[in-house]
């Protein structure tokens, strides 16, 4: 199939991005660089996934962390991480985290970019040993290097993203982005502790037999997406819903599928933060053949205008979405 494994075999993270920034040349290295921190993160946030149902057995044992501190709960511990590492890294002056109200500054005023994150995502399912992830978006910097990072920075727009991507930390690990030349996916050797090359060009199939949302708000989603919902299943189409927004997205994007968080009767936005959860979506799956909306309009051109806002999220399969949008045309 068209996402199967393909060649070069044994390709790590590190020697794909020093392989593609030597084909832009007049590219400086800083973009290469902040997907490798935040790829580094990410191997010690799976570290720390990987082990959580052992944390209250060392709890119990009285131990606590290297740092002498008693464990974190897993979500605040993702967040330092991420924020650590972008923060070494040197080439972030400021990041946005779904943890934190404001912006962080990093003191690294020289840095170009800024990052909007969610360092890991379906809280509900931390606890529970199901699948979580972790979400970026990547934007140069518009305010002038050498100074803090300000809101301006952070509120450029979905379509000024440079890259985008996330990390699902699922039976496997793995990292998939877009620099905004398709989407690529690296997957987690843990022995090695090194991200290979597994997918060189992910596409989402056009179509698809895969509808993901929570059907326990039913009775407060707009009739056109019940509409939309009853039509799949007389097309007896299959519903998977794992609750965490990367794996649910990940199976999509892999089989083909819509994922739907809808606008409801009591949040008119949905749930889903647009910054960090909507807009890196919504550039991935475009990058791959698939559509973001929110049922006016794509994802990547809502208006940003404040950090933590939310927006309603159709993602997946083109044909798919574009059935649900159109019934949104008509109905509302
Ligand atoms: P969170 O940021 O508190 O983890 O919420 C985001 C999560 C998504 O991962 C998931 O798709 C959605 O919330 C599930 O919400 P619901 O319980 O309403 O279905
Ligand atoms: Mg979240």
């Amino acid at each position: 199939s068209e996402n199967a494994i393909a060649q070069p075999v044994g390709t790590t993270l590190e020697r794909y991005i020093m392989r593609k920034q030597a084909e832009f040349p007049f590219a400086t290295g800083e973009l290469s660089q902040l997907l490798r921190d935040i790829a580094l993160a990410g191997k010690i946030v799976n570290r720390e996934v990987n082990r959580a149902g052992l944390t209250s057995i060392i709890g119990a044992m009285g131990q606590q962390n290297v740092q002498g501190e008693a464990q974190q709960k897993l979500d605040v511990e993702a967040n330092i991480r991420f924020i650590r590492a972008l923060t070494n890294g040197g080439e972030a002056c400021a990041v946005l985290s779904e943890e934190e109200d404001d912006i962080i500054h990093t003191g690294n005023c020289q840095g170009k970019y800024v990052v909007a994150i969610d360092p890991l995502d379906g809280s509900s399912n931390i606890d529970v040993n199901i699948s979580i992830g972790t979400i970026f978006s990547i934007y140069r910097r518009v305010t002038p290097v050498g100074q803090e990072a300000t809101a301006e920075d952070f509120l450029q727009g979905g379509r000024r993203q440079v890259a985008a991507g996330y990390i699902l930390y699922g039976s496997s690990t793995m990292l998939v982005y877009t620099t905004g030349h398709g989407v690529v996916g690296f997957t987690y050797e843990n022995s090695l502790g090194e991200f290979f090359l597994s997918h060189p060009s992910i596409r989402i199939p056009a179509g698809g037999t895969t509808f993901s949302c929570n059907e326990g708000h039913w009775f407060d989603y707009p009739q056109y997406v019940r509409d939309y919902l009853l039509a799949c299943k007389q097309q007896r189409l299959s519903g998977r819903y794992v609750g965490s927004l990367v794996a649910d997205y990940h199976r999509n994007l892999f089989t083909g599928g819509i994922y739907l968080y809808p606008p409801t009767a009591k949040n008119r936005h949905g749930k889903l933060r647009l910054l960090y959860e909507g807009y890196p979506l919504a550039f991935v799956i475009e990058q791959a053949g698939g559509r973001a909306e929110t049922g006016t309009g794509p994802v990547l051109d809502v208006v940003p205008t404040e950090f933590h806002q939310r927006a309603p999220l159709f993602v997946g399969s083109a044909d798919m979405v574009r059935s649900l949008v159109a019934l949104a045309a008509v109905e509302t």
